[in-house]
C-alpha cells in the first residue's frame, strides 16, 4: 500500500520541493496552499511525471473553519492512512526593530506559523491516533533556536514551533506518533520576497555573498527523517549552508 504525506504550503519553496521528492519516491500526496492555480499545476505535474495520486486542498491555514472543511473533504477511500504531516506553511512579514513593529505583520506571523500549525495538527492527529501510527514534521528554523537583529516576532513564532514540537512529542508518544522538528537556516525560496512584500532587490540581497540552502536541500532532510526504520525518531534536525553557523552568524563568503 502506498504511504500518504500531507504537506501544508506546497505551492512554493520547501513545501513544493518536498512534494516533488516524496512523489518521485512513490508516495501519495495531499497538498495545501492558498494559490489554487499553483496547486492545480503541481498536481498535474506530479500525476504526469510520477503517476502520483494527489488531492489538493485550497485554504487559508489561519482560518480554522476553512481548515476543518478542507480536511473533512479528504478522500478517505483513496487516502486510507495519513502517514506523514509536514507542517510547512509559514512566513515572515517585515523586518525591523520591535518598537516599530507592525501589528498586522505580527498577527499574520502568529496566526500562520503558530495557530496554523496547531490547526492542521489538531485536525490530523485524531486520524493518526486511530490508525496507531504517524509522523509529524514541523518546519521550524534556526530562528527557532536563537534570535537575530530585527527578527523578533518571526523568531518568537519559530521558538513557539520548537516548544510545540517538544510538547507534541511527549503527548503523542503513547500513540506511536513520531514528532520531528526540521530547522533550516537561510534557504532561497519566495520567503524573502514575502518578508519584504514583493521588493525583489531587498529579497535578493538577503542571499548576496554566500550560497544559501536550496529548497531541494531541505526537502532531502525532511525525506530522510521520514524514511528511517519504524523504531527510530529524529527529534531535531538543524540544517544550514556552509557559511552559516546559527541564526545570527553567517560569514557571507561565497562558496
Ligand atoms: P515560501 O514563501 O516559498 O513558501 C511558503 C508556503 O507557505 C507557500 O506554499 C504558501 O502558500 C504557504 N502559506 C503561507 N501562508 C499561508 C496561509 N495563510 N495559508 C496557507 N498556506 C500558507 O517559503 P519557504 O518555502 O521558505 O517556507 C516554508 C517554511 O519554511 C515556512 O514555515 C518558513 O518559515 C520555513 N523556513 C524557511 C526558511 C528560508 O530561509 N526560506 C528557513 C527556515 C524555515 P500560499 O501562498 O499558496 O498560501
Ligand atoms: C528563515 C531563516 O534566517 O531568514 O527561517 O530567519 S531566517
Amino acid at each position: 500500500m502506498q504511504r500518504t504525506v500531507l504537506i501544508t504550503g506546497a505551492t512554493s519553496g520547501i513545501g513544493k520541493s518536498t512534494a516533488i521528492l516524496f512523489a518521485s519516491n512513490g508516495f501519495q500526496l495531499i497538498l495545501t496552499g492558498r494559490r489554487s492555480e499553483r496547486l492545480a499545476e503541481l498536481k498535474t505535474e506530479l500525476e504526469k511525471t510520477y503517476q502520483s495520486i494527489v488531492q489538493t486542498l485550497c485554504f487559508d491555514i489561519t482560518d480554522l473553519s476553512a481548515v476543518q472543511k478542507a480536511f473533512a473533504s479528504i478522500d478517505t477511500k483513496k487516502f486510507t492512512t495519513i502517514d506523514i504531516l509536514v507542517n510547512n506553511a509559514g512566513l515572515a512579514a517585515g523586518f525591523g526593530s520591535i518598537d516599530n513593529g507592525n501589528y498586522d505583520d505580527w498577527n499574520v506571523m502568529i496566526d500562520t506559523n503558530v495557530k496554523g500549525l496547531l490547526h492542521a495538527s489538531r485536525e490530523i492527529i485524531p486520524f493518526m491516533k486511530t490508525q496507531g501510527f504517524g509522523h509529524i514534521v514541523n518546519i521550524s528554523s534556526t530562528a527557532g533556536k536563537d534570535v537575530y537583529v530585527n527578527g523578533n516576532v518571526y523568531c518568537a513564532t519559530k521558538h513557539a514551533v520548537d516548544a510545540l514540537t517538544k510538547s507534541m512529542r511527549i503527548d503523542l508518544l503513547p500513540y506511536g506518533i513520531k514528532v520531528t522538528s526540521v530547522n533550516p537556516g537561510a534557504c532561497e525560496t519566495e520567503f524573502s520576497l514575502v518578508r519584504f512584500k514583493g521588493d525583489e532587490q531587498k529579497a535578493k540581497a538577503v542571499y548576496d555573498g554566500f550560497t544559501p540552502l536550496t529548497p531541494e536541500d531541505v526537502a532531502a532532510s525532511i525525506y530522510y527523517v521520514c524514511t528511517l526504520p519504524k523504531h527510530v525518531c529524529i527529534n531535531d534536525l538543524t540544517i544550514t549552508c556552509l557559511t552559516q553557523a546559527n541564526a545570527h552568524y553567517n560569514i557571507k563568503k561565497t562558496v
